[in-house]
């Protein structure tokens, strides 16, 4: 039996087609454009039996019998481990209030209907804690588009006729934008990368532009310095639907190619003509990514590179950065219940809190600050669900303090993982393919495709929806969640489109809620406070936020530990592998080559002049801290710039990357920390 269903092994969220048998999941298939042939591989996804059927997964609630961090659990049932959940709920609320609970959401669960449920119960009980790691992933970055032209742009790759990818590696990622991209090429559109690692776009580019990592914003602004003096923007869309642009020519007018070049590594000459190149293709389109994401500017640099799209005109046409239309749903996560008198921990990055109706809040460091330093108010109650802090949150010795320090903690997981070790409650979580949800990919823009349930929840197991609808339960809540199972919630959520459960089982090719249209804007304007794209944000300026991006001319380094003496190399947490995601599936064997360690990758220049071959062992250093991994050589990179494996650190705290980080230094707007890069030194262990 074939069912048509939507894999969340990551956030990629590829319609798949899984072949049950006997009730058995037997093999999953990407849909593609493509003839299988020419399909782009997913190995976790090849591999989705031996992931799901995993002897390691959990199969029982547990229950902490012993100390913090000793490891002793006991089994217990559902309803003995939710029950003593609520009552610690119930317990922590009496005592210190609902607002000393948090829940923190990583991103496994997804972030469309199973996000509104966990934000939905927390608002109903009176806690604005519910809090999800978007500041360095994604949220921050749709921040800046909002912004700019009040939505996050989707681009057009297949039709468009030059495409710019900024720090995105698809290949690795996202499967069907990458053969989007070779669709492309194919057709002749020109192609543009901007990353400081030869991935496998910028080794088929036409301009690779091997930017200094962190130093976006200032190219971004270099490149809009170029068209606008070289009187290639588009003088009519500016004039009829933008507002400021003034005030952002005046800007870049600071950061001339030949000056930006040497400060991000990089050939004057290049930057124009990458700049030439994207503003004389039309359509063009820019494909933006985490590269993006995790930098102390995040948000001003993303904002940067959106201005490029608008002053080009690129907004909304077929083959460019296309303005999303989403489906019509009921906003089912109660904020309104919450007591006006109460705020979130997030107080200070209120911004980020409020730029949308269904986000909620993702300033995830400052969870952290209130479980450790009690500001702006204590926190001593968590649940995580579907994340691994331990080891994805910048600064993991600060994060690992924080968790112990906590009265109660709970966490959601299909695996016992090295948060889950700190936990009093384990709640064992079923995987993607054994339940029905709603995926934020539905959520954000037409057509909605149905994740569907393709096999029952593994013995013991649950869904996240059911673990949430039962707690709501046990805490007095069956009116706020009133469905008896995840379609009827589903079918609310999507009532006001008239789009059902069953219709989209039948529809495995999904629905749309309207037809496509492009150019909205000419109707409907723009999502902002004036209605047009806008440069200068009046919004940003009455928060004591630059209201243009890099107005100031400024040129700080922007990689964190720049004044750290000793430190010259820049340490770069690696791009994504195809065969992992973040911390999961390291321990499937057949995704592993025989005897695999992960790698400090360095230039073969730098290798030799720190006597370091390959395979040797080297200790990395930060000021926050140092871990141990194997060297490789690698000309993927410029001297003086190497690639940390990511997402090892479950195997390993020898390999946990975030050791690393710093969690001090913060993007003003979004509190985003420098996971992606941070200055560092190496040094070759004897044995
Ligand atoms: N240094 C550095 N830090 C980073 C990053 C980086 O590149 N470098 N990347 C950042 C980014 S973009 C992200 S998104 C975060 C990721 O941070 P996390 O979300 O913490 O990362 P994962 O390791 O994917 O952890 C997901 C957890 O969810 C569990 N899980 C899987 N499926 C389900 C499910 O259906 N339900 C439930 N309840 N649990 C499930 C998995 O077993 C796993 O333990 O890390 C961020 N941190
Ligand atoms: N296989 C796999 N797929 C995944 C995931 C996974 O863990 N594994 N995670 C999912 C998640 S949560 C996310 S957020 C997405 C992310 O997907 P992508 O956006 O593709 O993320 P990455 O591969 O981490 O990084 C993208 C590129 O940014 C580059 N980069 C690093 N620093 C900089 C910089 O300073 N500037 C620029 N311009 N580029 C830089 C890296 O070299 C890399 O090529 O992937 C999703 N898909
Ligand atoms: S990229 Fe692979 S793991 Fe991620 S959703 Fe697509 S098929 Fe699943
Ligand atoms: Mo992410």
């Amino acid at each position: 039996m074939i069912i048509h269903t939507v894999c969340r092994f990551c956030s990629a969220c590829c319609p798949v087609e899984a072949r049950v048998e006997s009730g058995r999941l037997i093999s999953a298939q990407r849909k593609s454009f493509l003839p299988p042939a020419e399909r782009i591989n997913c190995p976790r996804l090849m591999r989705a039996p031996e992931i799901v059927y995993s002897r390691k997964r959990l199969s029982s609630p547990l229950i902490r019998e012993g100390k913090k961090g000793a490891a002793r659990f006991r089994d217990a049932g559902w309803d003995e481990a939710l029950d003593l959940v609520a009552s610690k709920f119930l317990q922590h609320r009496d005592v210190s209030g609902p607002e000393s609970i948090a829940w923190l959401r990583g991103m496994a669960a997804d972030w469309g209907a199973p996000w509104d449920y966990a934000q939905r119960l927390m608002n109903a009980f009176g806690s604005p804690n519910s809090i999800g790691n978007g500041s360095v992933c994604h949220v921050a970055r749709e921040m800046a588009h909002f912004y700019t032209y009040g939505a996050m742009t989707m681009p057009g790759i297949k039709d468009s006729s030059c495409v710019l990818v900024w720090g995105k590696n698809d290949r690795n990622t996202m499967p069907g934008a990458f053969e989007a991209l070779l669709h492309a090429r194919q057709n002749g559109a020109g192609l543009i990368v901007v990353d400081p690692v030869r991935t496998p776009a910028a080794a088929m580019a036409d301009i690779h532009l091997q930017v200094k990592p962190a130093h976006d914003g200032m190219l971004a602004m270099a490149m809009m310095h170029e068209i606008i003096n070289s009187d290639l923007h588009n003088k009519n869309f500016i004039r009829d639907y933008t507002l400021g642009f003034d005030a952002l020519a005046r800007a870049v007018q600071n950061y001339p190619p030949h000056e930006v070049a040497p400060f991000a590594g990089l050939d004057a000459r290049d930057i124009i003509k990458a700049a030439r190149m994207y503003a004389r293709s039309s359509p063009a389109c820019i494909v933006d990514g985490n590269g993006l994401d995790m930098q102390l500017h995040t948000f001003q640099a993303t904002r940067a590179v959106a201005m490029l799209r608008a002053i080009t005109g690129n907004l909304d046409i077929a083959g460019g950065d296309i303005i999303p239309q989403p489906p019509r749903v009921h906003n089912i996560q109660l904020r309104d219940r919450l007591s006006p008198d109460t705020y979130p921990v997030t107080r200070d990055y209120s911004l980020f809190g409020s730029f949308h109706p269904n986000w909620g809040l993702h300033a995830q460091s400052c969870l952290v600050d209130a479980m450790l330093d009690q500001t702006p108010y204590p926190v001593n109650m968590v649940v995580v669900q579907s994340g691994n802090p331990l080891a994805t949150m910048a600064d993991s010795t600060r994060v690992q303090k924080a968790f112990e320090s906590l009265d109660f903690m709970v966490v959601i997981d299909p695996f016992f993982t090295r948060t889950a070790e700190l936990a009093n409650v384990i709640l064992p979580a079923s995987m993607c393919f054994e339940k029905t949800q709603l995926n934020r990919a539905s959520l954000r823009t037409s057509p909605v495709i149905l994740q569907d349930r393709a096999i029952e929840p593994l013995p013991g197991t649950r869904p996240d929806w059911k673990i949430i609808f039962a707690l709501a339960e046990k805490l007095g809540l069956k009116k706020e969640f009133p469905w008896e199972d995840v379609q009827e919630a589903i079918d609310f959520q999507l009532e006001p489109s008239g789009i059902t459960v069953e219709e989209l089982r039948n529809s495995p090719q999904g629905i749309r809620d309207g037809e496509q249209v492009f150019e909205k804007y000419r109707s409907k304007g723009f999502n902002t406070p004036s209605g047009k794209v806008e440069f200068f944000s009046d919004r940003l300026e009455q928060n004591g936020h630059d209201p243009v991006p890099y107005q100031h001319g400024r040129r700080e380094n922007p990689i964190s530990f720049s004044s750290h003496a000793g430190h010259a190399l820049v340490g770069m947490s690696g791009e994504r592998e195809n065969r992992f995601t973040h911390t999961q599936f390291h321990h499937v064997d057949k995704l592993l080559k025989t005897g695999e360690k992960p790698t400090v990758d360095l230039h073969e220049q730098d290798a030799g002049s720190l006597g370091i071959t390959a395979g040797e062992m080297v200790r990395v250093h930060t000021p926050r801290g140092s871990i141990k991994m194997q060297a490789g050589v690698t000309d993927r990179v410029r001297p003086g710039h190497v690639i940390i494996a990511w997402g090892w650190g479950e195997v390993h705290q020898d390999y946990n990357l975030n050791l690393l980080t710093d969690d001090h230094h913060r993007d003003p707007v979004t509190s985003t920390p420098s996971n992606r890069s941070f200055m560092c030194s190496l040094e070759k262990l004897r044995d």
